[in-house]
């Protein structure tokens, strides 16, 4: 892309309704516009991370043996009267009626909607386990939608939910999601710790929260600080295996990490003093094991072997998409602009041409430009005719992990600069061997092509 062709409404200033700072930047950094109290509009900037999120999570949920479907947003409310959540569920629902005095709502999650498609549709443990997923608008009128993306009233949600025909094979969904729940995290540059949380609203006693540590979360959390060593990283798993599944949920969760719901002082104190932990945290997902809850409810039964039926076994299983752009840029960012991680980034590399005009570096720039192209690579070519400094500015701002910077002066010597976001460091490299860098830079991580 080039930047005199986009659109990206950088600000100068900062906004003064913005309280937190991935609030700031994503309205600094021309990523989202309000539309009304907690319903953003995602300009292209916002859109093209949003996307690469959305990537990372469908890829990680089929590669974890889960299908991909789309419910409506809009629902009948039939079916949470059937369920009876519709008069529990309280004023975090937006209720609408249609031109024949329907009631209908903005869906705030789908737990009827697909235990209504499973129960049309599936009768028997033959077609068991099951487990589909979708990633969909939700709207929840919170109380008081606040830190941009964060806790917005509209948002971007992955909901996925298990049918299985024992508690067992139920708990193995559970754990298939923690494990996918991890790689997707850590795909995205972020640690997020499974905690023990509450139920709420979706209901079932057994429940992880994903929590990123950050000052700015609005959850308190307490752990043993030897969670925080914790990696899956690049491990082979076999979804299929119920062993290495439990494992993997054992070995994450068998540390003390509570939210403030489920917190419980006196097994905090068997903790040593050292590594006990108190501090703040943004939930990015959350997993449940709720049993027959809906099913009972909602009449979904299956038969089993012995031709008996019985009502199926159903968990649901969250993550929060859009507010994940919030989550990445408080854990990485600096007092220049955001620092994407590398799985996520709008566009992997910068371009900036410090000349605009002069024939040797734009065709410098537009070769750069090319080699990055051809090599499946989205650069983002400044090719405005701007001070070095602006530029400079924007492109910090904006977060693109690496920049090669083109100049009249270093290609005398044939050379560009090559400079890394996070830690600020610069080399001179031939355009060639900077484009090779790049590319191998990438090769480590799996990004999906954006919009
Ligand atoms: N049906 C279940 C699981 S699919 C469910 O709705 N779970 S949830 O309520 O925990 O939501 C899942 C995730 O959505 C949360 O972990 C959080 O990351 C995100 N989320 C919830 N409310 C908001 C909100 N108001 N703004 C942005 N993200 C939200």
């Amino acid at each position: 892309m080039r930047l005199s062709r986009y659109f990206l409404p950088v600000l100068k200033e900062n906004p003064s309704e913005a309280q937190i700072v991935s609030h700031r930047y994503m309205l600094r950094a021309g990523m989202i516009k309000q539309s009304a109290a907690g319903i953003y509009s995602w300009l292209p900037l916002g859109f093209k991370v949003l996307k690469k999120i959305e990537t990372i999570v469908h890829e990680e949920q089929m590669r974890a043996g889960h299908i991909p479907m789309l419910m409506p947003t809009l629902q009948s409310a039939d079916l949470w009267k059937e369920s009876g959540r519709y008069d529990d569920y309280g004023q975090e629902m937006l209720r609408i009626s249609d031109r024949h005095g329907r009631d209908m709502l903005y869906g705030p999650t789908n737990e009827e909607l697909i235990t209504d498609i499973f129960r049309s549709h599936v009768g028997s443990y033959k077609d068991l386990p099951l487990t589909l997923y979708h990633i969909q608008w939700k709207f929840r009128d919170e109380i008081r939608p606040r830190f941009g993306v964060m806790r917005g009233r509209e948002f971007y949600m992955k909901d996925g939910y298990n049918f299985d025909l024992t508690k067992e094979d139920a708990l193995h969904a559970y754990n298939r999601h923690l494990v996918s729940y991890l790689r997707s995290y850590e795909r995205m540059g972020l640690q997020a710790i499974p905690m023990r949380a509450d139920g709420g609203p979706i209901g079932g006693d057994y429940t992880h929260e994903f929590l990123v540590l950050a000052d700015t979360g609005e959850s308190e959390v307490f752990y043993d600080s030897a969670v925080t060593d914790l990696t899956f990283g690049d491990r082979a798993i076999d979804y299929d295996s119920v062993e290495q599944c439990q494992g993997v949920l054992e070995e994450f969760t068998s540390k003390y990490a509570r939210t403030d719901e489920t917190h419980d002082e006196a097994l905090f104190n068997e903790v040593p003093e050292e590594r006990r932990r108190v501090a703040r945290g943004i939930e990015v997902g959350q997993i449940f094991y709720f049993g027959t809850k809906y099913s009972e409810a909602l009449g979904a039964n299956v038969q089993g072997p012995d031709g008996k039926q019985s009502p199926v076994h159903m968990g649901s299983h969250g993550i929060g998409v859009s507010r994940l752009l919030g989550a990445i840029i408080e854990a990485s960012h600096d007092e220049k602009g955001i620092i994407w991680p590398e799985g996520v980034t709008p566009f992997h590399c910068g371009i900036v041409n410090l000349k605009q005009g002069d024939a040797e570096a734009d065709a410098a720039c537009e070769s750069l430009y090319e080699a990055l192209t051809a090599a499946g690579l989205e650069p983002l070519y400044d090719d405005r005719k701007e001070r070095a400094g602006g530029k400079f500015a924007t492109m910090d701002l904006i977060g693109l992990p690496w920049r090669i910077t083109v100049g009249p002066r270093g290609l005398k010597n044939g050379v560009v600069e090559l400079t890394c976001r996070r830690s600020g460091e610069s080399e001179e490299l031939s355009p060639e061997a900077a484009v090779q860098k790049i590319v191998e830079i990438y090769a480590n991580h799996q990004t999906g092509r954006g919009f």
